[in-house]
């Protein structure tokens, strides 16, 4: 149906984007078969890594030591009295929350956060599984699966994992790359013949730990984080690993290479997983990485503001290079608005704007309302300069290119169709 007006253009862009079902293509959620690796609840909500880090900015005197020795839910209602009610929850990981409480029926006139748990803890695990996918509106999840964490190694191993179809998989292998002194000695207490000196068969054997792992898993792309001086071609074990390895069976097994790039791990180790930061990268190691190795696809995503423009443009060059994400510290209202603007502008539909990132199912309902509203506002400004020009606008098509920027230009760089349309 033709747009008449730009009344009913802003009304039929918002719905759409409020409606369109989301792949998330990159999570930290786990299914519920794989035990205690799904988070869920308030006191996970209220003690994840982004409210830990700014709590302590607000308790000088705290002793690291003495936040991490107490319980769980005594961590919860430190960060709950000095973020929610000694200030106030502006920033974009407190408003989080309370997003979430209030879209799970909450009262938030009470703040009565011992009322919040007794009403949400009744609630079965699976059941609050349904309603926050119902509620967030994703329709897929895409878990970090790690072949080096002995606890999920092992659901895999003796076939706990996996089951359902909401929750997919992709290879995390960080070790591999960033811990080689360590993770070669994994490997090898896992049946590879792997020398620390990449010697004898390493480099083989690194590539069937791979190929066993995507066979095993049925992964939908190979992932690592790198730091922000991350190089290639680099002589390194990395640089090695790299080449030799994961670019290899990734041509091989026809899955996507995603990189994440300029993290500064644990600048502050006491604040433990929240002390890692960010720092701007060589955006010409992307470049130089996808560009040699046009037969691989690569999703990309990088840490810092600086590096946002030319990661577009580099896309631009290179179209089996897919950008994706507003990741981590850029996951606030103001520069998921600048990127998304921006991306949009250079790369049309050719872009993932947005995954959640999240670490505890609820986060689903609060990341993807924020981004939501973000990208509805951002499209309604580009549909609104081509209604204003005078192109003909339509109902169905604008309806295509949402679902395209919330799922389906993964799937489609994937070249595999969607399972749960
Ligand atoms: O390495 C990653 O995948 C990052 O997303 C880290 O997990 C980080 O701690 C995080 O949760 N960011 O949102
Ligand atoms: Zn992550």
């Amino acid at each position: 149906m033709p747009i008449h007006s730009e009344e009913q253009l802003t009304a039929f862009i918002q719905e759409t984007v409020r409606r369109t079902p989301v792949t998330d293509i990159h999570t930290h959620l786990f299914a519920e078969s794989f035990g205690d690796l799904l988070l869920w609840g308030i006191d996970e909500l209220l003690t994840y890594h982004y409210l830990i880090a700014e709590m302590f900015r607000f308790k000088p005197d705290l002793a690291y030591d003495t936040f991490w020795s107490m319980s769980k839910r005594e961590q919860a209602d430190l960060i709950w009295q000095t973020l929610f009610i000694d200030n106030s929850p502006y920033s974009e990981a407190c408003r989080g929350v309370v997003t979430v409480l209030g879209r799970l029926g909450l009262d938030l006139s009470t703040r009565d956060l011992d009322g919040y748990r007794k009403q949400l803890e009744q609630i079965p695990a699976s059941e609050y599984i349904d309603r926050i996918f119902a509620l967030s509106g994703v329709r897929t999840v895409v878990m970090t699966n790690d072949p080096f964490d002995d606890y999920e190694r092992a659901h895999w191993i003796n076939g706990t994992a996996g089951g359902d179809p909401r929750f997919l998989t992709a290879l995390r292998i960080d070790p591999l790359l960033n811990g080689w002194d360590q993770a070669y000695l994994a490997l090898e207490q896992q049946g590879y013949r792997v020398a620390q000196d990449f010697s004898g068969d390493t480099v083989h054997e690194i590539r069937r730990f791979l190929k066993d792992w995507i066979g095993r898993i049925n992964p939908l792309y190979m992932a690592v984080s790198l730091p922000d001086d991350f190089a290639y071609p680099e002589a390194s074990v990395r640089g090695r690993v790299i080449e030799e390895c994961i670019l290899p069976v990734a041509r091989e097994a026809g899955i996507p290479f995603a990189l994440m790039i300029g993290v500064k791990r644990q600048v502050n180790p006491s604040l433990k997983v929240a002390g890692d930061s960010l720092g701007r990268s060589d955006i010409g190691a992307v470049e130089r990485i996808v560009s040699r190795n046009q037969d691989v696809k690569f999703l990309v995503t990088m840490l810092s503001r600086e590096n946002q423009h030319e990661l577009a443009v580099t896309a631009r060059k290179n179209r089996n290079l897919l950008v994706f994400g507003c990741w981590w510290f850029l996951n606030n209202p103001s520069l998921i608005e600048e990127m998304t603007r921006m991306r949009l502008e250079l790369l049309g539909g050719s872009v993932i704007p947005q995954h959640s990132d999240c670490r505890i199912l609820d986060q689903l309902i609060y990341k993807w309302d924020h981004s939501r509203t973000i990208i509805a506002k951002v499209l309604c400004d580009k549909y609104g300069d081509l209604f204003r020009a005078g192109w003909r606008l339509e109902e169905e098509e604008i309806r295509r290119d949402i679902a395209n920027l919330l799922g389906g230009a993964f799937w489609s760089f994937l070249g595999k169709p969607d399972p749960a349309a």
